[in-house]
């Protein structure tokens, strides 16, 4: 059976003239006794919410996910598929996209990130098992390389992992000593089992490539208290007669004699894309064996109240209660509306969530050890920890990169929305996370506080100056920066309602007046920008500001009506939203007034798009200093004088 998988991987390899048949032949023994003794599925339903997660996270060894996905009987995987491996269009894309493929849980490529995907697949099974009860109860595997385990991010996941005792979790480590450069002895002295162990695992080292061994550590895996590693030790390119065990099966075809020796080493008679009927008689009914129970479960699930079973399959399905949404929106921009108040953006995005939290039980939120200042935690939200998975809100630690592909994993599972946030610099530190998000299309909320220089005294190495551009680059990624509190609530609710995608809220540390005031029962922000105040007269001059640079653009507003000029702003806070607005309407508001000036206390770049090469702009070009945040702004020159000023130089008046 093992070798049913090595022969598709080397033949679809050989085929696409690129691939990596080394890891899938190494591996396929594991995978092997991992889905046709252990792992819970129904080829049937890949999406069925109780079946066991497996992820593999050397997604480079994608042809072995891809035969093993055949060989079970997922119906879309047909042969073809396989003989189509790397091509535009296909279910077999070079590494695993779950957008994709039926059966592939979280897209994966860059290492290590699917091992901590995992680990917020696990967090959210026991999330959602302690809210559900036993409706939940599935485990979650990762097939991880020596690429996987050498990545920075494997210590946070698996260290988080260890914390909060995810038992249900265990990592099978592919420990064929080999990498892209050679052998590992170039590069690693690591112990896995040591280090795995430090963390809170259980861990343990078995001959991969004995069923019988694998199955005996699976099965100790399946008792534990602790997550658990097992590091087995395989050949990369088992079978192939002369390239077995070195780097050159990792990633290049074989060559028809290497493969035709690999076949006669195998005892594999076949012809290429070829399984014999045993062979494949016996993985298909490996592929039966989770229907049984899969309907058992559908039984269960029938017989559960209906209340619970309706907010459990709504749950499930990701569908957000738009009408709890808005009431709870409503609300806060009802206080506000009464009771105008003059707060940074991360107190705003508190008193947002402080509604939202109550009215959307699937929010779980976070922070990377920075609670207190991303202002994340409403009052009376429970900590989840290992004593209690009930709780919604966790504390990452010191660990930005794990946190946002945690959270990737639990957007990927189902049932829950996270949110949670850290300084907007350290967006750096999750980005690969981040750009994996906006690829797969999840639901994420990153609450980024401290945006701009205005965090003051911390100086330059937490002042953001290039990442609202560089996060604006993310194609799919919404970056809000909203300008007051009644923006911050209406940018909330429509990262909330983005279902095809993350979002990044861009906060203050300091305090901004609210310009919006009034209610206004519809939401502003939606079309990315609108004019917040308007010209008295028609416009010479249009200014377009985000975030806490919107009150020094009306502000520069007054200093241009001193000198007669007549002068509009617009407030943008989302590009990404903006850019999507029919030709027609963002024509309306980017205004047809001569002088176009944008401020942002930021880099320029992206800023063309909204006022054209020829607009002014007043921001950053440099790094930022330390120094109170007043003084900063005055220091960079981004002020109203200064943006009354450009708007003067622009109309040729100074
Ligand atoms: C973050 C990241 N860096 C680099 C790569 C390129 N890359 C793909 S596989 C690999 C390492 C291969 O070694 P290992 O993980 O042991 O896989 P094996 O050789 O066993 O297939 C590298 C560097 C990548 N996919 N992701």
């Amino acid at each position: 059976m093992a070798n049913a998988i090595r022969a598709l991987a080397m033949d679809a390899v050989e085929q696409a003239k690129s691939g990596h048949p080394g890891l899938p032949m190494g591996a396929a023994d594991i995978a092997t006794v991992l889905f046709t003794r252990f792992l819970k599925f129904d080829p049937a339903e890949p999406d069925w919410p109780d079946r066991d997660r497996f992820v593999l996270s050397a997604g480079h060894g994608s042809m072995l996910l891809y035969a093993v996905l055949h060989l079970l009987g997922y119906e879309r995987m047909t042969i073809d598929e396989i003989k189509r491996f790397r091509q535009l269009g296909s279910l077999t894309p070079g590494h695993p996209e779950s957008e994709i493929t039926p059966g592939v849980e979280t897209t994966t490529g860059p290492l290590g990130q699917g091992l901590a995907n995992a680990v917020g697949m696990a967090i959210a099974e026991r999330h959602l098992a302690a809210e559900f009860g036993d409706i939940v109860d599935h485990r979650t595997y990762v097939l991880a390389s020596d690429g996987d385990l050498m990545e920075g991010i494997s210590h946070e996941a698996i260290a988080l992992a260890g914390h909060l005792r995810l038992h249900k979790l265990t990592v099978l480590f592919d420990d064929n000593g080999v990498s892209i450069d050679g052998p590992l002895t170039l590069t690693d002295s690591v112990d896995q089992v040591k280090r795995f162990e430090a963390a809170g695992w259980a861990a343990r080292r078995v001959d991969g490539h004995d069923p019988e061994a694998i199955t005996t550590a699976l099965r100790l895996a399946l008792a534990s208290e602790r997550p658990s590693l097992i590091a087995c030790r395989t050949t990369i390119g088992f079978g192939a007669p002369t390239k077995a065990g070195t780097e050159k099966t990792h990633g290049s075809p074989l060559g028809p004699e290497e493969i035709a020796g690999a076949r006669e080493r195998l005892g594999w008679t076949e012809p290429a894309f070829s399984i014999p009927a045993d062979v494949r008689d016996l993985w298909r009914r490996a592929g039966q064996r989770g229907k049984a129970e899969r309907q058992a479960w559908s039984g269960r699930i029938a017989g559960m109240g209906p209340d619970t079973r309706a907010e459990f399959e709504r749950r499930v399905r990701g569908h957000l209660e738009g009408d709890k949404l808005a009431a709870a929106v409503r609300s806060v921009k009802e206080k506000l509306a009464g009771q105008p108040t003059d707060v940074a953006t991360r107190a705003a995005s508190e008193m947002a969530l402080e509604a939202l939290v109550d009215a959307l039980p699937e929010l779980v939120g976070g922070s990377a050890d920075l609670t207190g200042s991303n202002n994340t935690k409403p009052k009376g939200m429970r900590v989840l920890s290992a004593a209690d998975y009930g709780g919604r809100f966790i504390h990452y630690g010191v660990r930005e990169h794990g946190m946002a592909a945690a959270m990737n994993g639990m957007a990927l599972h189902g049932g829950i929305i996270p949110y949670s946030g850290t300084f907007l610099v350290f967006t750096d530190y999750c980005r690969p996370a981040i750009r994996l998000a906006a690829l797969m299309g999840l639901r994420v909320v990153y609450v980024m506080t401290h945006d701009s220089i205005g965090l003051g005294e911390d100086g330059p190495t937490h002042q953001p100056v290039e990442h609202l551009a560089a996060l604006r680059a993310v194609p799919n990624l919404a970056v809000f920066r909203p300008c007051d509190a009644v923006e911050t609530v209406e940018c909330w609710q429509l990262a909330l309602r983005r279902t095809e995608g993350p979002s990044v809220l861009a906060l203050t540390r300091q305090n901004v007046p609210q310009l919006r005031l009034g209610h206004d029962e519809s939401n502003r922000c939606a079309s990315g920008a609108y004019e917040i105040v308007p010209a008295e007269n028609i416009a010479a001059v249009s200014l377009f500001a985000s975030g806490s640079e919107v009150s020094i653009a009306i502000e520069a507003r007054k200093f241009l009506r001193q000198r007669g000029l007549s002068a509009r702003v617009v407030s943008v806070p989302c590009f990404e939203l903006f850019l999507r607005v029919p030709d027609s309407a963002r024509r309306t508001i980017i205004g047809d007034a001569p002088v176009r000036v944008a401020v942002e206390a930021g880099v320029r770049q992206g800023w063309d798009q909204v006022i054209g090469s020829d607009g002014a702009f007043v921001g950053m070009d440099r790094f930022g200093a330390s120094a109170p945040y007043k003084d900063l702004y005055r220091r960079f020159a981004i002020t109203a004088e200064a943006v009354a000023a450009a708007a003067l130089k622009a109309l040729g008046k100074t």
